[in-house]
């Protein structure tokens, strides 16, 4: 191990430096590292930006590379806040880091909780000779983020890292792939910004949309595509996507009309539009008229731009057509399967290791698809697309999709080339299509604006209408629901750690939902299917509940029975304290 040459501030320094960032109260509310990173409502965060700001400079100055540190509560409400931090591979932060980074925001003596990090992070294997390293720092459209995300610099600046850059309001996607970027091989002297971001995803489509069959002349007029961006961040992108496309593709094949932009007074980020309220709700997101609309192809980001789902207006006041992650899942999958099949006319890609990554929330009908594809491996595991992310690398090609919409494309480009090599008389024109297709697909993390490009390039390979995608398989009725409780009522809920199918804690609890889901099935006998599963959500303080069953009448009824039932349980366990 070779030592690193880090910047050691004096403790009257840093004594200063985090009486300048303190925490709300004292004691401050615990701060658990989440789902995807600490989240909470902003104004309980300013102490927590700042050390988060030290951590990803020490990170950067170990690796002597460039680390990303995004200021986002994505799916959450306005008031809500977060960070995401990114390492070097672009990847979400290494889980091993993460109680390390716990356990520092939450010291109570912040410089003591310092000199511990510092001890642990310096005996870290594999350290390079540090001392250089550089932090890029991005944000959504948040109010609070602007003040968090000063925090965050002042953090990183009090370890000395060579540089800092703000990028200000990006997508987390686009930041994940810039600091991609920015650690690849010959990237000394390039631009850091977004450009890089359009020229790459743009240029990706553009490649794969010429090696489709030419179109009948006259070119069809361009394809209508109506994007809720939820009034967050992803709105400030379509327009510099769209003229991407137009200065690349000659005429655009795609016309993107955007909604829910955030600039009328009561653009509200998340409130009642988004992927998450689309695909929880099963509604329509403000601004779109069902009556106007209907039959039109309509997507949904998030508040940040990691997550995307289709829909289509079904004609009758909010009601809906939904694509969501599971049906891209099963878009692609589709794609890449015909792809595979017409550059392999005889095994049609098998000596391929493909796969799809699910969680517990994927439709039974989406994996009973996937299940029956050919050479295709379907896994489950559990939520947060950090976990997803992990398993598909283990693919030559691996899809990851939660049903909320994250999710992309994973590719080995060195095994896809190598099973290429070896099929005789391949089609190269299928096989460079294939390459082109799969290269729009971000490689770091879900991507709402990369998902929206490889979604119409799909669609339009597979010379399928929205309807036809919709149709693909019909979906179990399912119910998602959430019950709030406080953090230490879910810090109770310990779900399976492999796929949260079931909790392993409280065993009443758990007991509760296999007796309502086994008396449902018995009422209707053979034939009838049912499952339900509660969790505890690591980005909100709720207990997430889904439910899916053969009728819709049973899923309503399973999921009220059990709504009842967590909720009971939040109130025996606030009794029990009481005493
Ligand atoms: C984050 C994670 C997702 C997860 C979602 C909800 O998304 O990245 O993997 O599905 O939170 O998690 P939970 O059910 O624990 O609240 P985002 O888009 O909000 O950053």
């Amino acid at each position: 191990m070779t030592s690193i040459a880090m910047h050691h501030p004096s403790d009257a320094d840093l004594q200063a430096a985090f009486s300048g960032h303190p925490p709300s109260s004292s004691p401050p509310p615990p701060l658990p590292y989440g789902t995807a990173g600490f989240r909470a409502n902003s104004a309980v965060l300013l102490h927590a930006m700042h050390r988060c700001g030290i951590f990803a400079a020490l990170r950067a100055v170990k690796t002597n590379q460039t680390v990303g540190a995004m200021v986002t509560a994505s799916h959450n409400v306005e008031p809500d806040n977060g960070i995401k931090l990114v390492d070097p591979t672009g990847g979400m932060l290494e889980q091993s880091m993460e109680p390390i980074l716990t356990e520092f925001v939450n010291a109570d003596d912040a410089v003591q909780g310092l000199r511990r990090l510092l001890e642990k992070i310096e005996a870290q294997p594999g350290v390079a000779n540090g001392g250089g390293g550089r932090v890029v720092v991005g944000q959504d459209t948040r109010q609070s983020s602007e003040r968090l995300v000063k925090a965050v610099k002042d953090g990183a600046q009090l370890m000395g890292v060579e540089s800092i850059v703000d990028l200000g309001e990006v997508t987390t996607p686009q930041l994940h792939f810039i600091v991609q970027q920015c650690n690849a091989a010959g990237a000394e002297g390039r631009r850091i910004g977004e450009s890089v971001y359009f020229e790459h995803f743009g240029g990706a489509f553009a490649r794969f949309w010429s090696l489709l069959p030419p179109s009948p002349s006259p070119a069809p007029a361009p394809s209508s595509l109506y994007v809720d961006a939820a009034n967050g961040v992803g709105a400030l992108k379509i327009a510099p996507l769209g003229e991407h496309l137009s200065a690349t593709l000659s005429p655009s094949p795609l016309s993107l009309s955007l909604l829910n932009d955030g600039t009328q007074p009561t653009d509200q980020l998340n409130e009642e539009c988004g992927a998450e309220y689309v695909q929880k709700m099963q509604r329509l997101p403000r601004g779109f008229d069902a009556a106007e609309m209907v039959g039109k192809r309509c997507c949904s980001m998030d508040g940040d731009a990691d997550r995307l789902v289709y829909f289509s207006p079904g004609g009758e006041s909010d009601h809906l057509i939904l694509c969501d992650g599971d049906k891209m899942a099963a878009l692609y999958c589709t794609a890449i399967q015909r792809m595979l099949a017409e550059i392999d006319l005889q095994d049609k890609g098998k000596g391929l290791r493909v796969g799809v990554v699910q969680t517990a929330y994927a439709n039974g009908a989406s994996t009973a698809f996937l299940d029956q594809l050919p050479h295709v491996d379907v896994r489950c595991v559990k939520t947060g697309v950090k976990h997803l992310h992990r398993a598909a690398e283990e693919y030559d090609v691996g899809v990851y999709f939660e049903a909320n919409g994250h999710g992309t494309v994973l590719v080995k480009r060195e095994r896809l080339g190598e099973w290429a090599s070896v099929v005789e008389g391949r089609d190269e024109r299928a096989y460079e299509r294939l390459v082109a297709f799969l290269g729009i697909f971000n490689q770091t993390t879900g991507d709402a604006l990369a998902d929206l490009l490889a979604t119409e390039a799909a669609l339009k390979y597979l010379n399928m209408s929205f309807a036809d995608w919709a149709a693909l398989y019909t979906e179990l009725p399912c119910r998602q629901t959430k019950v709030a409780l406080p953090r230490w009522v879910l810090n109770r809920l310990q779900p399976h750690p492999e796929h949260e199918k079931t909790l392993t804690q409280p065993t009443e609890l758990q007991a509760s939902v296999d007796t309502a889901v086994s008396s449902l099935i018995a009422q209707h006998g053979d034939g009838y299917s049912a499952r339900a599963f509660i969790r505890p959500s690591g980005t909100e303080d709720v207990c997430r509940l889904y439910v899916e069953a053969t009728t819709a009448e049973g899923a309503d009824r399973l999921s009220d029975e059990l709504k009842a039932k967590i909720s009971q349980f939040g109130a025996q366990m606030a009794k029990s304290v009481m005493k």
